[in-house]
């Protein structure tokens, strides 16, 4: 019987998981192909190689001496927290990651809770200790009271820590002592984590994750807890509900394999598996015994926390830039999106070409957006809301927990700041120079803090934040206080107009660009919207002779990504994406409606 260990790898964001796991895989000398060294092998879509964060949590696996090493790459933005929570459920044990520099964070006091609370053995990896800087035992420190607070067991406390630097790929278990492997963190993993509990009877597997192939469907993925399954089994499907029950068939097995899955005829338990053929699958189902179903309690799935308007493009420009552009179009895509995005709900809009879409955050969202552009999709889209629920008949918000890190001669600004977008501050605290700022805000105040707090503070602000709790309605933010700067007609815009207008805002056209008439072109300086006119040229009788013209000396247009754009907008804007542009405007595109619209 093959010897198994099952790890999830957990930590804040870019603490460095996807690189340690990249590394183990070398290791086990899985992947030989120089040619793509440098890149991530784990994010494997394009989405998360470019941005360089994980997205959706993967399973891989190494051969090491004579072990299976089953491991859980996760995802460390706190938008896909509910997601880790889960894919833990997986693992016998933890490594617990943290930047040498960055030390605990947020997420990582999250994650550390979530895997203590299930009864994980810990190992923790100071990572990056190649930086600069870092501070490797002071962090350690912080590692082990952030677990003391947490009520970590007496066994848990006991962790074992190792040193190293996931990107030179090597661990040790001295931080002066560079090695040049990352073996000792496989020996010590062998070591440490236990074996997975190995139950006799009839199978159990709680569904815990899903894997997604346009070929065959959606494939379920959990832990083996008791007995074995065997490929063209008949087995019962216990649904979430708790009494549901369907007779179905196992049609094929799958473990994970180095980057790959290996199709087995058998699967022992304490194994990690795919199972394929179990029509009507959801998370937190149970595949169980033909004859006496015995179902596992089920596994929670996050709630949603905020919605955006999905709705089709009705710009003057729609159709020219995307292939897909009707409801029709959106409406299947989102309905394709459901099959497998765990945390994503899709409600009819208030038109016939409207949806809400409500997702964990706005990244959570702003990654289906982006994707759907890829495709070929057009669309438009309404400021991001947060849920409002009614708790004991008061109106509640989410709250969340705001961390900020920043240069100490910041400090006073950033709490200004938070503190304008109803943000307390709960604790602060100052070491070699710079201060780590606590707040509790409402999830309205972060919309849009990010961009905001970057230009205040040099780009030196370090800042994350997660949910917390649903708490009573804290009464009005003003997010943005200035006006846009609205196009007045359609067509192409002027370089020499633009000029004109430079003192009045910022641009976020270029000169030349085709825009219409109700397009949000700029920001104005001042709170009020202003229509401007921006396709008019220079009157010919104006023109001097080329030569003494005045030189025009206009600023670069600011240009948006995606998240600011949409953490940008007013509630009587959307944001019109296609394949290749992405304008902001207004809803109502005509003066006359607007103003009407306003009385
Ligand atoms: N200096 C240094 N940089 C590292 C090290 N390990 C990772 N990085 C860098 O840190 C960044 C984030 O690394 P990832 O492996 O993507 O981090 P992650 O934890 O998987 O991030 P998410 O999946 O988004 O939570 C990348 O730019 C890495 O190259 C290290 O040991 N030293
Ligand atoms: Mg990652």
């Amino acid at each position: 019987m093959q010897k198994i260990r099952n790890i999830a790898i957990i930590a804040h964001v870019d603490h460095g998981k996807t690189t340690l796991v990249d590394k183990m895989i070398l290791q086990g000398n899985l992947f030989r192909n120089s040619e793509k060294a440098g890149e991530l092998i784990m994010d494997n879509n394009d989405l998360e190689r470019e941005r360089g964060i994980t997205i959706l949590s993967k399973n891989v696996s190494v051969i090491y001496k004579d072990y299976k090493i089953n491991i859980i790459d996760t995802p460390g933005h706190s938008d896909f927290g509910g997601e880790v929570e889960r894919v833990l459920n997986m693992a016998d044990g933890v490594l617990l990651l943290v930047d040498a520099f960055e030390g605990t964070m947020p997420q990582t006091r999250f994650v550390l809770q979530k895997a203590l609370a299930l009864g994980k053995k810990p190992i923790v990896v100071i990572n990056k200790v190649d930086k600069p800087n870092c501070r490797p035992e002071e962090v350690h420190e912080e590692v082990f009271d952030l677990m003391f607070t947490l009520d970590a067991t007496e066994e848990q406390l006991d962790f074992k820590t190792i040193y190293g630097s996931a990107k030179q790929g090597w661990m040790s278990h001295k931080w002066q002592e560079k090695t040049d492997s990352i073996t000792p963190l496989l020996d010590v993993i062998i070591d440490e984590i236990p074996e997975p509990v190995m139950l006799e009877g009839t199978p159990q597997m709680l569904v815990t994750s899903l894997e997604y192939s346009s070929y065959i469907g959606r494939i379920a993925v959990g832990k083996l807890l008791r007995g074995t399954l065997k490929s063209g089994m008949p087995v019962t499907l216990a649904k979430r509900d708790g009494e549901t029950m369907i007779k179905t068939r196992i049609k094929e097995l799958f473990v994970f394999d180095g980057l790959n899955k290996a199709k087995v005829d058998e699967v022992q338990c304490g194994e990690i598996c795919a199972v394929v053929g179990v029509d009507g699958f959801e998370i937190g189902d149970t595949i169980t015994d033909y004859e006496n179903p015995d179902p596992l309690p089920p596994i929670a799935i996050d709630e949603p926390t905020m919605s955006m308007l999905f709705t089709i493009n009705d710009s003057p420009f729609f159709g020219k830039e995307g292939k897909y552009v009707t409801s029709r179009h959106i409406k299947d895509r989102l309905d394709r999106e459901l099959e497998k995005n765990l945390a994503l709900r899709v409600e009819p809009g208030p038109s016939a070409e409207s949806f809400v879409v409500y997702g964990r955050g706005v990244l959570h969202l702003s990654v289906l957006i982006e994707t759907m552009r890829r495709e070929g999709y057009e669309l438009q889209v309404g400021q991001p809301r947060v849920i409002v629920k009614e708790i004991d008949g008061r109106k509640c918000e989410p709250v969340e927990e705001l961390n900020i890190d920043v240069p100490d001669e910041y400090s006073g600004k950033v709490i200004e700041m938070v503190t304008k977008r109803k943000g307390q501050l709960e604790n602060m605290e100052s070491k070699n120079d710079r201060t780590r700022l606590v707040f509790r805000i409402p999830s309205r105040g972060i919309i849009g803090l990010r961009s905001n707090m970057l230009t205040a503070t040099a780009g030196e602000a370090i800042m994350s934040h997660r949910f917390v709790a649903f708490e009573p309605w804290k009464g009005d933010i003003e997010l943005r206080i200035n006006g846009s700067l609205i196009a007045m007609e359609t067509g192409d815009s002027f370089a020499y107009s633009i000029n004109k207008l430079q003192d009045r805002g910022t641009f976020f056209i270029d000169a030349g660009e085709p825009i219409y008439c109700g397009q949000v072109v700029g920001e104005n300086t001042r709170s009020e919207d202003m229509v401007v006119n921006l396709t008019k040229s220079k009157k010919h009788s104006n023109v001097r002779a080329s030569g003494s013209d005045e030189k025009m000396n206009i600023a670069p247009p600011k240009k948006f990504s995606l998240e600011e754009a949409l953490e940008y907008i007013q509630a009587d804007e959307y944001v019109e994406l296609t394949p290749t542009s992405i304008r902001l405007r207004k809803i109502l595109l005509s003066e006359t409606d607007r103003k009407r619209g306003a009385k």
